[in-house]
């Protein structure tokens, strides 16, 4: 995605990378831990963090901003699992990821196995010790939860497996936006909904709009990632396009056409900013990260 024209998403960038690195192990530890810095530190676009950051400025939560950061990172952490085992050879069986060999090619399949696995409780870890005046234990065992739901057997997990086995098959659109929401867009909203628990005497109805903003967002994200499988550029997406055909899979393109497509994500994107722009705070850079989400080239 391109930043330059958007500084705080640069700034916010150069936030969540040196969370990040303080949440890892020691690279030198063992071959796992250099796998693991390998498929951490890699130049993902990190639009979690960058969700959890923005909503938390939008919102004035009163969490140190060390501290945002390091649950921002922790959002990461979980996506960079899912990545690790959604290239494993028994799942997309992908070469590429964010413009080098994924973590089994570069290493091999058990260390890979490992690496993500160790990623995941790690994120965890991270939010657990977190210290804060302002965050009570109540709330992060409550972001905990919302988390471990996100990408367990109701959440990525369960998308996960409705894509293996919609291998080969056609899904109607109805199907595609579930499976999608289930893979990737319940994470999003658990990046959106951990601000909220962290917000003090957050109204219902607030929570409600973010949350129906985030799926919005989530499935326009999605789309486009679609598309970009299809007609993107494969030094810039950092992995080869056409993956999706590869393994007959069902995407947006293939049930809508690819301009249909694009109207969707766009429309999806126009009702997320009309959510944004009723509500009694500065959405300005939301707002421009939503603008970028349907645009975007990688
Ligand atoms: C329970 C965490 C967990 C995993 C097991 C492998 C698996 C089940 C789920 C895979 C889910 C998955 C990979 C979803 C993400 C799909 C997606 C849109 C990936 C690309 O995200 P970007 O564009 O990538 O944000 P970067 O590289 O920028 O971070």
């Amino acid at each position: 995605m391109k930043t330059k024209d958007v500084n705080f998403l640069e700034e916010n960038l150069t936030r969540i990378n040196k969370a990040l690195f303080k949440t890892l192990p020691e690279k030198e530890n063992s071959r796992v831990t250099e796998a693991i810095h390998y498929s951490v530190m890699n130049g993902g676009k990190r639009i979690r963090p960058q969700i959890i950051l923005l909503l938390c400025e939008m919102l004035e939560v009163e969490i140190t901003s060390d501290n945002v950061d390091l649950i921002a990172a922790a959002g990461e952490l979980i996506h960079c699992y899912s990545l690790i085992h959604d290239d494993l050879p028994a799942m997309d069986d992908d070469d590429y990821r964010r413009g080098q060999l994924s973590c089994h090619k570069q290493f091999d399949e058990a260390t890979a196995i490992l690496a993500g696995d160790a990623i995941q409780p790690l994120s965890l870890e991270v939010l657990t010790s977190l210290e804060d005046p302002n965050l009570e234990a109540k709330t992060k065992l409550e972001i905990i939860n919302l988390f471990a739901r996100a990408c367990g057997p109701e959440g990525m997990v369960e998308g996960q497996n409705r894509d293996i086995l919609a291998e080969n098959k056609v899904l109607t659109e109805e199907e595609l936006d579930e499976l999608h929401y289930l893979k990737t867009g319940k994470l999003i909203e658990a990046c959106v909904l951990c601000v909220c628990l962290m917000k003090k005497n957050i109204d219902k109805d607030l929570i409600e709009k973010l949350k129906t903003f985030s799926n919005k967002f989530g499935l326009a994200f999605q789309i486009r990632d679609d598309i970009l499988d299809e007609i993107g550029d494969e030094e810039t997406i950092g992995k080869p396009v056409k993956s999706d055909l590869k393994n007959n899979k069902s995407t947006y393109p293939s049930i809508l056409g690819i301009e249909e497509s694009q109207k969707k994500a766009e429309l999806l994107i126009e009702e997320a900013l009309l959510i944004l722009d009723k509500l009694p705070f500065n959405t300005e850079k939301l707002n421009a990260l939503c603008k970028l989400v349907v645009n975007r080239k990688n």
